[in-house]
């Protein structure tokens, strides 16, 4: 049997990436797929009830405390991550460690003290990035509400992704319409998902997951 994929989007505020999250999920389950959301921060938890604090203004934190609260956040979620993979269902992830690195070094940290306490999460078998200028997403509603969501700020954080931008990265035009997004994310992720498929059919099994966030970089 295949192990589930981890299916990421990722991007800047406001770059539509909960409602294609939702529509992906809503897509591949229509399709027989077992496939669960799983979105970061995980705002459930008690690191996720901090760092709600920090993003709404409640609380005040150091750069590098709230950093390593969002990785913790993170590395909490991984057993049931993995669990949830190896039974064959896929995962369709609402931002991750990208996020974590390019919003704390847009603060200006440095980059790779920022990757190194997520160094060994599970990587993500495709990535999109949801690309969207600052200047249209300053129009999305809503902008403006939580911290960070300032255009000048959105800006450095996108020039910090596109610097992470690795070779499973799918870029994704969000200036497009919501169904043309859609199709796009899920074509790839079909295609993903159907080769892991066939490769797990030649190879038997297919339970090693790759454990090496930002190993190679
Ligand atoms: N964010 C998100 C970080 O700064 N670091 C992280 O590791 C993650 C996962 O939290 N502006 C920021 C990006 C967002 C904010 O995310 C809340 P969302 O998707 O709006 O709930
Ligand atoms: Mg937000």
């Amino acid at each position: 049997m295949a192990r589930g994929r981890f299916i990421l989007l990722e991007g800047c505020d406001r770059a539509g990436k909960s409602t294609q999250c939702a529509m992906l999920v809503a897509a591949l389950k229509e399709r027989g797929h077992s496939v669960e959301l799983c979105k970061f921060p995980d705002r459930t938890t008690t690191i996720g009830k901090m760092i709600h604090a920090y993003l709404t203004n409640t609380e005040e934190l150091d750069d590098r405390a709230i950093h390593l609260l969002f990785s913790a956040n993170r590395w909490e979620a991984m057993q049931t991550i993995k669990r949830k993979l190896l039974a064959g269902t896929h995962l369709v992830v609402d931002r991750y460690a990208y996020s974590g690195v390019a919003f704390s070094a847009a603060k200006g940290l440095d980059l790779t003290w920022c990757k190194d306490p997520d160094r060994g999460l599970i990587r993500p078998d495709i990535t999109f990035f949801l690309d969207l200028p600052s200047s249209d997403a300053e129009k999305r509603g809503g902008f403006g509400e939580e911290r960070y969501e300032k255009r000048e700020f959105q800006e450095r954080v996108r020039d910090v992704f596109l610097q992470l931008r690795s070779k499973e990265w799918v870029m994704i035009d969000a200036r497009k319409s919501v169904e043309a997004m859609h199709y796009e994310i899920l074509r790839d992720t079909e295609n993903k998902v159907r080769v892991a498929e066939a490769d797990a059919q030649l190879e038997e099994e297919d339970d090693v997951l790759p454990e090496d966030m930002f190993q190679d970089s």
